[in-house]
């Protein structure tokens, strides 16, 4: 496809196989701008890959690991400055402000756009920009949808290249005129003609912008994580819950898995929990010892895109084709379905480096190395550790793989007709008041359930940790429009299921996270959470009873399966008592949050919120 030669501007010289002109153009204009030295058409080769991690190691971004212990990986150590998500710095920037909702950064688009502008200026002089098709959810799904990213990170391009399907192939789906969501990302520091880079590119300044109208992304400063990898949060949650919001479906922070009975019986169930509350854990869990015979199996360990079926049911795919998850914590005791995934083919990124070209974080052992390489590129001993308290590993650090690496991928992950929904499981993480599992009389009392979820600040996110904040749906950090109309749209298809006669999923609360007085969990977690996942589909089959309270339904102690398990009534007890006088503090702080909400909150809240107040003071 020609393309005029501006003085100046490296040559576009689009690959035979691209056939897109408004893409062609595109890529030209966002060059005349950013100002390349060169410009590369991923092909999303396995040489590629390979030629641009050699690339990296050459230039310092990545540590080869040792091929003995690690095949094909590499380590990645970030600039400290750049090591999570940036939720202050990124931007919803509709028209209207009240269309991005009291809960997001809003700025108008003209004067975003005029600030951008300036920014995004010549800042991929002395870099390669990089052009990377991708599809989120299995190439041609009708649920699935295009991007391509423009990125002057190789870093970018190879983590894209693991986290969704990348490469060549796009292009056919995409033919002459299909659409794709167009994704700018620069780290934002230009090189001058002789100056040296340095390992870990970016910049201070730091803008994540969303154009939900014209379903645009434009990333600068940062070359990490959510912040750079564009398909992830900002396309497949912040711009995709705008689409599904305007073209009846849903982009979530959720993770799919299947569920097998001994039988054979098969169920998909779909979970939101906040960011690193151990959605990975859940999405690849192994049933205890006493549930012999049951199975799990993971469709996905973060998003969900959810949509009506030929049949009205709801079916979702996983977007994404990589995992992009925590390594501290990680271990074969907590996750030893991830370990095993991790074993060859990965790009880890700010864990530590052992002396044996290895990779180690707080958590993987119980035993401490003696020496090794901090995140950080200093040395780190358990003495270091205990004197100054500095971790080996970021608390955020990750790691980047294939699902294909996953020993328990579900056999239908990559089915482009999805997998049938049969529940909702929302999760928050509480120390008390919310009990162990609470499954929602109906559809409006789930979304209340989900709308009113309370969690704890991560490292996921820059800023203080530690502190409970509201969280609706998990989807705070990610919501691409307004959080009352997105509650509004829930209510819309629960009772377009309602009226289409399919069935609606059932949806459940849980918290694994309820302390005892000494501030420990009184849950085991982790494959036992399985004990619960059987009560949720016992439930769906109408097998097994509970008791009704104010806020839902809870099993009884004999309603959950204990083989293997000793979990006595009293400490049952400890993690599902309803306590009134937390619930009577719990309902002002809902009230808070819909005081927020409250210009297009919609009236089924507030009634729930009414009858749940009413039901407390009968209680
Ligand atoms: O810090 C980042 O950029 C990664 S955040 C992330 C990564 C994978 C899955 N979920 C999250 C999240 O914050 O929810
Ligand atoms: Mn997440």
């Amino acid at each position: 496809m020609n393309q005029p030669v501006m003085a100046g501007v490296a040559p576009v010289n689009p690959p035979p196989f691209v056939k897109h002109r408004k893409l062609v153009d595109w890529v030209a204009d966002i060059a005349a701008l950013t100002r390349p030295d060169r410009i590369v058409w991923c092909d999303g080769s396995q040489e590629e890959y390979d030629r641009l991690c050699a690339q990296m190691v050459e230039a310092g971004t990545m540590t080869r690991l040792n091929p003995a212990k690690r095949p094909n990986s590499y380590l990645a150590n970030s600039d400290p400055s750049d090591v999570a998500r940036v939720e202050d710095r990124t931007y919803i920037c509709s028209e209207n402000a009240e269309d991005a909702g009291p809960t997001n950064n809003w700025i108008a688009p003209a004067q975003m756009r005029a600030t951008l502008n300036g920014l995004f200026a010549g800042c991929m002089r002395g870099r390669t920009m990089y052009v990377v098709p991708f599809s989120m959810g299995p190439l041609g799904s009708p649920i699935a949808h295009i991007g391509v990213e423009l990125s002057d990170s190789p870093y970018v391009a190879v983590n894209m290249r693991i986290m969704t399907r990348m490469g060549r192939a796009v292009y056919d789906v995409l033919g002459t005129d299909g659409e794709f969501v167009p994704c700018v990302h620069s780290v934002g520091a230009p090189l001058d003609a002789g100056q040296a880079d340095v390992r870990w590119p970016c910049n201070p300044t730091k803008y994540i912008v969303h154009y939900p109208e014209t379903r645009e992304i434009w990333s600068f400063g940062s070359g990490y994580g959510g912040n750079a990898l564009l398909g992830k949060k900002c396309f497949a949650l912040r711009i995709a819950s705008g689409m599904g919001r305007d073209q009846g479906w849903l982009a979530e922070h959720m993770l799919i898995l299947g569920v097998e009975s001994p039988d054979g019986d098969k169920r998909y169930v779909a979970a939101a929990f906040p960011s690193a509350c151990g959605k990975t854990n859940f999405a690849m869990l192994i049933p205890p010892e006493g549930l012999k015979g049951w199975k799990v199996t993971t469709v996905g360990d973060d998003i969900a895109w959810i949509k009506p079926g030929p049949d009205g049911r709801l079916v979702a795919i996983n977007p994404e084709a990589g995992y992009f998850g925590v390594a501290p914590g990680t271990n074969a005791q907590t996750n030893a379905n991830c370990m095993a995934s991790l074993a060859r083919d990965v790009i880890f990124t700010n864990v530590a480096l052992t002396d044996d070209g290895d990779v180690w974080w707080e958590g993987m052992t119980k035993e401490l190395p003696a020496h090794l390489i901090d995140w950080q590129g200093q040395d780190w001993t358990p003495q270091i550790a205990a004197e100054t308290g500095r971790k080996a590993a970021h608390p955020n650090a990750r790691f980047t793989v294939a699902a294909t690496s996953n020993p328990v991928l579900d056999e239908a992950w990559d089915d482009p007709n999805g997998v049938p929904i049969s529940a909702f499981i929302f999760g928050g993480r509480r120390s008390s008041t919310v009990p162990l599992v609470t499954e929602a009389r109906d559809w409006v009392e789930g979304v209340y359930m989900a709308a009113t979820m309370g969690s704890e600040t991560t490292a996921a996110a820059a800023g203080q940790q530690g502190i409970v904040r509201r969280d609706p749906f998990a989807m705070l950090p990610f919501i691409g429009y307004n959080m009352s109309d997105y509650f509004a749209h829930w209510l819309r298809i629960g009772q377009q299921l309602a009226t289409s006669g399919a069935a609606q999923p059932k949806i459940f609360c849980v918290n694994w996270f309820r302390t005892d007085a000494n501030g420990k969990f009184v849950w085991p977690g982790f494959g036992d959470n399985m004990r619960v996942l059987k009560w949720m589909l016992d439930r769906i089959e109408g097998r097994a009873g509970g008791v009704e309270h104010v806020f839902g339904v809870t099993p009884r102690h004999a309603d959950i399966p204990w083989e293997g398990l000793d979990f006595s009534q009293d400490m049952y007890e400890m993690i599902t008592t309803i306590d009134r006088a937390a619930w009577e503090a719990e309902l002002k702080l809902h009230d808070e949050l819909f005081d927020k909400l409250r210009h297009r909150l919609p009236a089924d809240m507030l009634q729930v919120r009414q009858a749940l107040e009413q039901r407390l003071a009968g209680s």
